[in-house]
C-alpha cells in the first residue's frame, strides 16, 4: 500500500493503543466504547442492523449470509483513523476448545480490540468474556498451539506488538506472554506457523511492516524451545528493506506464509511484502539459514496479500500476490501478480497475463479455493483502501476468479452474487457450515465482517480431510497431501496463517468434478522422520481424518 503521512497530535488521542514498549505494556486507556467487555455482556455486538451494507442479505450462488449467522453488528469506526489503523482488520477461524465447532476471532484494526465468537450450527454467538483481552487495540489474531499442549492458544497482532494468551483448557485463556517469550517492540501483521527446522514443533513468523529497523531483522522467526519458550532467531532470514514513496526506509513485510517451494521436506518462505520487496526465502541447511532466491521476475510493486497452491495441477506450489492496480497511476498500479513454480525447485515465473488475474484494485486478502469443486483452484481476494486523491478505492469490489481449468481465470464475482463494496483486508475460505461448499469470510476494517456462503448446486463431488498429527504440531502443519482420482492427482500443503492477518481451519478441501471415487490419499507427514503414508478406499462428499502413523 501507499503511504501517507498524517498530522498526528489530533490522531493519535484517539488511539487507544498503548504506549508503553513491547507486548502492549503500558498505557491502558479504555476504548472509545466497549469491545468485548466485562462480566459476560458480549460486547458491542448489535446484531442484524439491516442497514449495513456489507451484511445486507443477498442470494446467489454466493449468499450473504452475514445477518442470518449473527455477525451483522455495529463497531465504532473511526473516521480519523491513523494510517496504521486503516491496515488492519483480520478473521481467524479455528475450534479452539475442541467441541467440533468452529470458533471464529475477528479483529476490527480501529479503536477497540477484537471479538471471539462461537459457531453453534446455526449462528456464531458472541462468547463475551473470554480471557482474550488484549490490552490494545488489534490488528489481527491467531489461534495456534503455542505450548504443544494440544489446546490452541492465541496471539494478538498489535501496533506496538503482541499479547499471547494461553488455552486454560475450560474454555477460557490467560494472559501468557511471560511464559512464552515472545515480546515484540515492532508493529505485527500477519503471523505465519510452521516447523522451520524440523525438529517437531510450531516455529513462528511475524510480518512486520513500516516500523524498526533498517535491515535490523528482529522479531520476525521464533523457534520453538520447547515448553512453550520462544527464542528471536530473525537473523536466519535476510528480510528485505525498502524505501516506502515518502523515502522512509524500512522493512514492510504484510504476509510471510511457509511453503515447501523446493519439495525437499522443510518450510521454505514466500513474503508478500509492500514497496517492491516481496521475497523468495528458501531455507537451507535444515533451518540454518534462509537463501534469498528473489528474482527479476517478483515484481508486485506493493505486495499486501497473499496465497500458495498448486494452481495449475502440476505437483507444485504456486504463489498469487495481491496488489494495487490503478492503469491511471505510473510505477504503483501494474496489479496482481500470480508466481508459477517452473521447475519445482522455486524458480517463480510472473504467468499473470496468461491466466488473468491482474486486475484486483486495491488488494489485500486472498485465497485459493476450489469454490465449485470441480477440481480446479479459484482465487478469492477483496480489496479496498481510502487513499487521498484516489476516491475509486473507497467502494472498489471484491473479485473472484474462477478457474477455467486450463491455467486461466475468469472474473465473476457479481454474476455469482458475491458484490462486496467495503474496506476489506482480511480473508478466509473455508466451508464454515460442512456442506461440502467452500465459503468466505471478509474482515472489513473497523466493521463487523462480511460471510459468504456457498450455495452452488453443482453435481460435483469434494472430500474434505483433516489430519492428525504427533507431538507439538497435532495439526500436521506442513503435510502435503495428494489426492489421486480418475481425473488425476491434485496437491495440496497444510499451512496455518495463510494470508493477510488471517488463518482457517487447517482442513484441506478438494473439489473433485465428476469423479465419484478416490484411488487413494498419499501424505508426507512434517517433522522429524519424514513419514509418509497412504488411505485408500475413502468415499467422496465426506469429509475425514487421517491420523500419522506413529499416532496412538
Ligand atoms: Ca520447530
Ligand atoms: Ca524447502
Ligand atoms: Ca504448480
Ligand atoms: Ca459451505
Amino acid at each position: 500500500m501507499m503511504v501517507r503521512r498524517r498530522a498526528g497530535i489530533g490522531v493519535l488521542a484517539l488511539l487507544t493503543v498503548s504506549c508503553g514498549g513491547g507486548g502492549g505494556g503500558g498505557d491502558t486507556s479504555a476504548p472509545v466504547t466497549g469491545g468485548t467487555g466485562t462480566g459476560g455482556t458480549g460486547g458491542v455486538a448489535v446484531v442484524s442492523t439491516p442497514t449495513l451494507a456489507h451484511c445486507a442479505a443477498s442470494d446467489g450462488t454466493f449468499s450473504n449470509a452475514t445477518s442470518e449467522l449473527g455477525l451483522c453488528y455495529e463497531v465504532p469506526g473511526d473516521a480519523d483513523a491513523t494510517e496504521i489503523e486503516e491496515l488492519g482488520g483480520g478473521i481467524a477461524i479455528a475450534d479452539f476448545n475442541r467441541d467440533g465447532q468452529l470458533d471464529l476471532y475477528v479483529a476490527y484494526g480501529q479503536q477497540q480490540h477484537g471479538e471471539l465468537f462461537s459457531f453453534d450450527g446455526t449462528r456464531f454467538a458472541n462468547r463475551g468474556a473470554s480471557g482474550i483481552e488484549p490490552s490494545a487495540m488489534d490488528i489481527a489474531g491467531y489461534f495456534v498451539d503455542v505450548d504443544g499442549d494440544g489446546m490452541k492458544d492465541f496471539i494478538s497482532a498489535q501496533v506496538e506488538g503482541v499479547e499471547v494468551f494461553i488455552n486454560d483448557g475450560d474454555g477460557g485463556f490467560v494472559v501468557g506472554n511471560g511464559v512464552t517469550n515472545i515480546d515484540h517492540d515492532r508493529a505485527t501483521f500477519s503471523m505465519a506457523a510452521a516447523d522451520y527446522d524440523v525438529d517437531g514443533d510450531l516455529d513462528l513468523f511475524f510480518a512486520h511492516w513500516g516500523t524498526g529497523y533498517v535491515g535490523g531483522q528482529q522479531e520476525y522467526l521464533w523457534e520453538n524451545r520447547g515448553g512453550g519458550t520462544f527464542a528471536d532467531v530473525s537473523y536466519r532470514v535476510p528480510v528485505a528493506s525498502s524505501v516506502s514513496a515518502n523515502h522512509r526506509a524500512s522493512e514492510y513485510s504484510f504476509t510471510p506464509i511457509f511453503a515447501d517451494f523446493d519439495d525437499d521436506g522443510d518450510a521454505d518462505l514466500l513474503m508478500a511484502n509492500d514497496f517492491e520487496s516481496s521475497q523468495v526465502l528458501m531455507n537451507a541447511f535444515g533451518g540454518d539459514l534462509f537463501l534469498d532466491l528473489t528474482s527479476e521476475e517478483i515484481s508486485d510493486e506493493n505486495g499486501m496479500g497473499s496465497a500458495v497452491t498448486d494452481y495449475d495441477r502440476d505437483g507444485d506450489l504456486d504463489w498469487f500476490v495481491t496488489s494495487i492496480w490503478d492503469p491511471d497511476v505510473a510505477n504503483n498500479g501494474s496489479g496482481n501478480r500470480l508466481y508459477e513454480n517452473a521447475d519445482g525447485f522455486g524458480s517463480f515465473v510472473d504467468v499473470t497475463d496468461e491466466t488473468g488475474v491482474r486486475e484486483g484494485h486495491w488488494g489485500w486478502g486472498a485465497c485459493f479455493a476450489d469454490f465449485d469443486n470441480d477440481g480446479h483452484m479459484d482465487i478469492f481476494h477483496t480489496n479496498g483502501y481510502r487513499e487521498p486523491g484516489r476516491p475509486k478505492f473507497r467502494t472498489d469490489p471484491s473479485v473472484l476468479f474462477m478457474s477455467n481449468g486450463d491455467r486461466t481465470f475468469t472474473e465473476r464475482s457479481a454474476e455469482l452474487g458475491i458484490v462486496h463494496t467495503d474496506q476489506g483486508r482480511g480473508v478466509v475460505c473455508t466451508d464454515y457450515n460442512d456442506d461440502g461448499r467452500v465459503d468466505i469470510f471478509v474482515a472489513n476494517n473497523g466493521k463487523s465482517p462480511t460471510v459468504f456462503r456457498n450455495d452452488h448446486d453443482n453435481a460435483n463431488h469434494y472430500i474434505a480431510i483433516d489430519l492428525e498429527g504427533v507431538d507439538g504440531n497435532p495439526e500436521a502443519i506442513g503435510a502435503k497431501v495428494r489426492v489421486t482420482s480418475a481425473s488425476g492427482t491434485q496437491f495440496q500443503e497444510v499451512q496455518l496463517g495463510n494470508g493477510y492477518l488471517s488463518h482457517g481451519p487447517a482442513t484441506l478441501h478438494f473439489g473433485l468434478g465428476r469423479d465419484d471415487a478416490i484411488t487413494a490419499v498419499d501424505v508426507v507427514w512434517p517433522g522429524p522422520g519424514a513419514h509418509s503414508s497412504r488411505t485408500e478406499g475413502l468415499s467422496v462428499d465426506q469429509r475425514v481424518a487421517i491420523r500419522h502413523p506413529l499416532a496412538g
